[in-house]
């Protein structure tokens, strides 16, 4: 098994994603939502690119959706739900399906489309994440979705940790980019003692989203591994 990564939505090439497992890690915080929502009973999650789109959708049979995400990390306007997984408890998603426009990690799952799997991590669920790698026995490709198109040391961390729990049960071959996230992750393993120098940790913390924090940072909370094929995760 190989396994490489890549370090932004921006830097997907889809030829790279051919034929292979695909991660898509927004750990801060797009797949840690779709993760909790789903893990809560939530029906399905759309990712969508724009607002507009997500309101067409939830337009026609508004009560079966919930509509959901940020932009510049806030809540978007007319929307139920801002992008904390601490909104996506059983009472407001069981259910219901969840439309959601994120400003990294919808674009970093629409973008990996052309994979054979597309699997949705983050640290709260990577070892599930690993497991179903494992099951699958297919090279693998970590997409972060990085912060509007920049490296992201967070979504590289987390990558690296589902690394390590591949490497606990196989041998792999790494690329150069996902050895260097394994390495961090082993000299990192309190991730937020490194995660703390991330520019995206630093906004979330300005905006007093502390527990976000300290829930997207839990590792292995959550037993599900999101699927995404033909435009719904599930
Ligand atoms: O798509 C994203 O990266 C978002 O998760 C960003 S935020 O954490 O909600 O600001
Ligand atoms: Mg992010």
């Amino acid at each position: 098994m190989l396994i490489d990564l890549i370090i932004s939505a921006d830097d997907i090439k889809k030829e790279k994603l051919i034929d292979k497992t695909v991660v898509v890690i927004d750990m801060l915080r797009a797949t840690s939502v779709i993760t909790t929502a789903l893990a809560n009973g939530c029906n399905g999650v759309i990712p969508v690119l724009t607002i507009e789109e997500a309101l067409a959708i939830a337009g026609e049979e508004r009560e079966k959706y919930i509509l959901g995400g940020e932009r510049k990390a806030l809540k978007i306007e007319g929307f139920d739900f801002s992008n904390s997984p601490l909104d996506y408890i059983k009472e407001n998603v069981e259910g219901k399906t969840l439309v959601i426009t994120t400003s990294n990690g919808t674009r970093a799952i629409k973008g990996s489309e052309g994979a054979r799997n597309i699997l949705i991590g983050a640290m709260i669920n990577a070892k599930a994440v690993a497991k179903r790698i494992l099951e699958l026995n297919n090279d693998v490709v970590i997409v972060n979705a990085g912060t509007l198109g920049e490296f992201s040391m967070d979504d590289f961390i987390c990558g690296g940790y589902i690394i390590d729990h591949i490497t606990k049960e196989i041998e792999v071959d790494l690329t150069d980019i996902a050895a260097t996230a394994h390495y961090i992750y082993t000299n990192n393993e309190d991730i937020i003692s490194f995660i703390k120098y991330a520019r995206h940790y630093k906004r979330i913390m300005e905006l007093g989203l502390n527990d976000d924090l300290e829930y997207c940072c839990s590792k292995d909370c959550v037993d599900i591994v999101p699927e995404y094929n033909e435009g719904k995760i599930s």
